[in-house]
């Protein structure tokens, strides 16, 4: 859990004064990935860990930003049309801007932040960190004026223009809209979604920390969503939630190999998400993780954004009898996620963690996950 005793004695240790808290969370995915930017559906939650920050406003036009858990400071004018250099920075100094330009007068302030979400894990710490300036900008200058989607699309144009990452909206969307307790199915063409009480009876979600930092600044995130386009655009539909696999069977000639099985492994997990919105219905799990499964093949063979270490991690959880596991978020490192029976999760866990080392000599880590609530002041 995230200690914001030690943000706020910080604060006044560098400012001299006290200031306001405001928090948001990582996310988890149970299965939809690599849908969002092609219009389809996701079922994040939000997760315990989170980003936190402690600010107060003063009087000028700089932002004095600090980071503990980097150690850096930064300080740059709200005007500024250049902004940091540093990339940690530059999610602070995009979403000061992004929100100037929807209109709220931002002023010069100070600020402390950190918090618990690990770094590079595919957990969002980024958009933990987005969403957790949106809420607090939004509610400190702007009298909360926008809404959570509109934070939300504020954190994901931070991302593309400030960041250089084209990702879609699941990850800013669920450290917005988290509820205790639920998960959330949302439908990223329209916008709509749903809250899902999460009470598996006799299951837990596990997480299982590779420890290989993933990283989509510069990395190939941007070109399987180019893929995507691509496809889309030839079989004459906006996104491939509207491609149907007769039409990409058609295209199949003038595709690439890789285009081709990218845009399959997105098709298929449209059809995935669905076969589980109905198991849940049903409280079958077993269907749940069969999907969870077939996600991760998906993803490890056609969208090629697994890696060795993840695929040994699931494998391993295969193994030894776990119902579902998968790589979750962007993929290239970072976190399985795992749907297994609570009676399983002691030996689970030192099975794991033992082999993990035996074969790569890293420790992984294992996270609980715990369904928590969305950006919010504290
Ligand atoms: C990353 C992105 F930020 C999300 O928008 C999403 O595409 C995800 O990868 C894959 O499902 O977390």
């Amino acid at each position: 859990m995230i200690d914001i005793d030690i943000l706020k004695e910080e604060f006044k240790r560098r400012f001299g004064r006290d200031g306001i808290a405001y928090v948001a969370p990582g996310r988890i995915n149970l299965i939809g990935e690599h849908t969002d930017y092609n219009g389809g559906f996701v079922f994040p939650g939000a997760v315990e860990q989170s980003i936190a920050l402690v600010i107060s406003p003063n009087g000028n036009d700089m932002v004095n930003a600090y980071a503990v858990d980097l150690q850096l400071a930064a300080s740059f004018s709200v005007n500024d049309t250049e902004g940091p250099s540093d990339v940690n920075m530059r999610y602070v100094y995009g979403v000061v801007r992004e929100i100037i330009a929807s209109g709220i007068a931002v002023e010069g302030f100070d600020v402390v932040y950190g918090g618990d979400v690990p770094l590079g894990a595919g957990m969002s710490s980024s958009a933990a960190l987005e969403c957790c300036f949106a809420y607090a900008l939004n509610d400190f200058f702007g009298g909360g004026r926008l809404d959570r989607m509109t934070l939300a699309k504020i954190g994901q144009a931070t991302e593309h223009k400030y960041v250089g990452v084209m990702c879609g909206i699941m990850d800013q969307f669920a450290s917005m809209h988290g509820r205790k307790g639920s998960l959330m199915r949302l439908d990223c063409r329209s916008g709509e979604y749903e809250y899902y009480p999460w009470h598996p009876d006799g299951y837990r979600l596990v997480l299982v920390n590779s420890c290989v930092k993933h990283e989509l600044v510069g990395s190939p995130y941007n070109d399987r969503r180019r893929s995507c386009e691509r496809v889309a655009s030839m079989a004459g539909v906006e996104t491939l939630r509207d491609c149907t696999w007769e039409q990409l069977e058609e295209l199949r000639p003038r595709l690439s190999d890789e285009d081709y099985r990218r845009a399959c492994y997105v098709l298929g997990e449209k059809d995935r998400v669905l076969a589980v919105c109905d198991a849940l219905q049903r409280d079958d799990y077993e269907t749940v993780g069969k999907q969870m499964y077939l996600t991760h093949e998906g993803l490890a063979k056609d969208y090629e954004v697994s890696c060795v270490e993840i695929d040994f991690l699931v494998d391993k959880a295969r193994q030894l009898g776990v119902t579902g596991s998968r790589i979750m978020g962007g993929g290239f490192g970072g976190c399985t996620i795992n749907l297994m029976k609570d009676s399983l999760y002691d030996s689970f866990c030192s099975e794991a963690r033992q082999s993990y080392k035996d074969r790569f000599d890293v420790e992984c880590q294992i996270i609980p996950v715990v369904i928590g609530d969305g950006a919010r002041k504290l």
